[in-house]
């Protein structure tokens, strides 16, 4: 009996020992889409039994590009319930909203103070948000992965759970760590993406050759929350290509290949698997398959979503506390980060 504890105590400290620390966050610009969902939140759940995970709403990006004041905060309380819905456990890990910590402002402008112009500019989501947004390039759409990079740093994150599209950013984040670290001395972790096999990039169903994204919420994005008729409709008429056959082929057929990730990711059958079971069937049976298999996948973070919303209070004060215990993280690092700056 003494032996067994003594084995289940070792597992535990052990466990925590070796767990790694994470950050990951997702912009509150609206209702997440599958592909953020496949590309971070899926995964943070499957990692928050074993790892030291924090998770934030990051407020502060959400306002880079052109936003409502009057819906943020609304926004903000349905990403956190999102969260909630799909998994999280905030006893878990660490959840809270971005802007409760002003230490990532400030690690922000101290990063700033080291990263070239140049670097920035050269960022694809500047360039490509800059395009979306003309009237609206701001300083900050062009400095976001400099608060991304403080947002890391402050948690000594190892490694951070991302879709593809932001792997540049986090590029980024590793060279701005290590340029600090040799001018001001070793401050900061340098963190590692963690990008699924599978979904790094889910691709809008009305143009394969675009990601899914939040902001182009018509045909070609599927809301964690849609409705079960507006996935059927959305799935039937995803552009696909003229051929027959339901096979991955990443170059030549992008709508069908996307069509079997995501088939794959929420059947956790494998591309092979599908293939073969939809072998000599047309595609529209495929796609009601899909939609089938997204609409039941989907229902229960749909249902749990309505349940939590039903309580603002304890969705409210879980991020407080979330907050608090972040804030003790960030203002540790804050203050070996000034020392090491030469400041106060
Ligand atoms: N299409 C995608 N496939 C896989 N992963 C994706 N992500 C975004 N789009 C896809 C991942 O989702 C996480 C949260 O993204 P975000 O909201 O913080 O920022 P984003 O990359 O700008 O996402 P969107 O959907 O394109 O939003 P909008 O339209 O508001 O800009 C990140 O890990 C991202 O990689």
């Amino acid at each position: 009996m003494e032996n067994c504890i003594l084995i289940c105590y070792y597992l535990v400290i052990n466990t925590k020992l070796e767990s790694m620390k994470i950050f990951s966050g997702i912009r509150p610009t609206g209702d997440i889409h599958i592909g953020n969902y496949i590309g971070s939140l899926k995964r943070w759940v499957e990692i928050q039994d074993e790892e030291d995970c924090i998770f934030c709403v990051v407020d502060w990006h959400a306002i880079t590009t052109p936003y409502e004041a009057k819906t943020l905060q609304k926004n903000i309380f349905d990403l956190a319930t999102t969260y909630l819905a799909a998994g999280i456990d905030p006893n878990k890990c660490t959840y809270f909203v971005q802007s409760q910590v002003k230490e990532h402002a400030e690690l922000a402008w101290l990063l700033g103070t080291t990263i070239p112009v140049g670097e920035l500019q050269r960022m694809t989501q500047f360039k490509d948000k800059s395009l979306k947004h003309k009237d609206n390039i701001t300083a900050g759409l062009l400095n976001y992965p400099i608060l991304m990079a403080a947002d890391i740093l402050l948690y000594n994150a190892e490694a951070v759970p991302i879709g593809k599209d932001q792997k540049q950013h986090l590029e980024l984040t590793r060279d701005t760590a290590e340029r600090f670290n040799s001018k001001y001395g070793n401050t900061f972790v340098i963190p590692e993406p963690i990008i699924p096999e599978q979904g790094a990039t889910i691709m809008s169903l009305s143009d394969p050759e675009k990601k899914m994204s939040k902001s182009d919420n018509g045909k070609g994005s599927i809301s964690l929350f849609e409705d079960p008729d507006s996935i059927m409709t959305k799935l039937m008429s995803a552009t696909t290509d003229s051929d027959k056959d339901i096979r991955f082929d990443a170059e030549n057929k992008k709508g069908i290949s996307n069509l079997l990730t995501i088939y794959s990711v929420f059947s956790k059958k494998s591309v092979k698997d599908i293939e073969n079971e939809f072998s000599g069937k047309g595609y529209g049976d495929f796609k009601k398959a899909t939609a089938e298999l997204l609409i039941e996948s989907l229902r229960p973070i749909r249902e749990k979503k309505k349940e939590y919303e039903k309580n603002p209070d304890y969705i409210w004060s879980e991020l407080e506390k979330g907050a608090n215990k972040a804030r003790k993280i960030a203002e540790e690092t804050m203050k070996k980060a000034r020392v090491n700056m030469g400041l106060k």
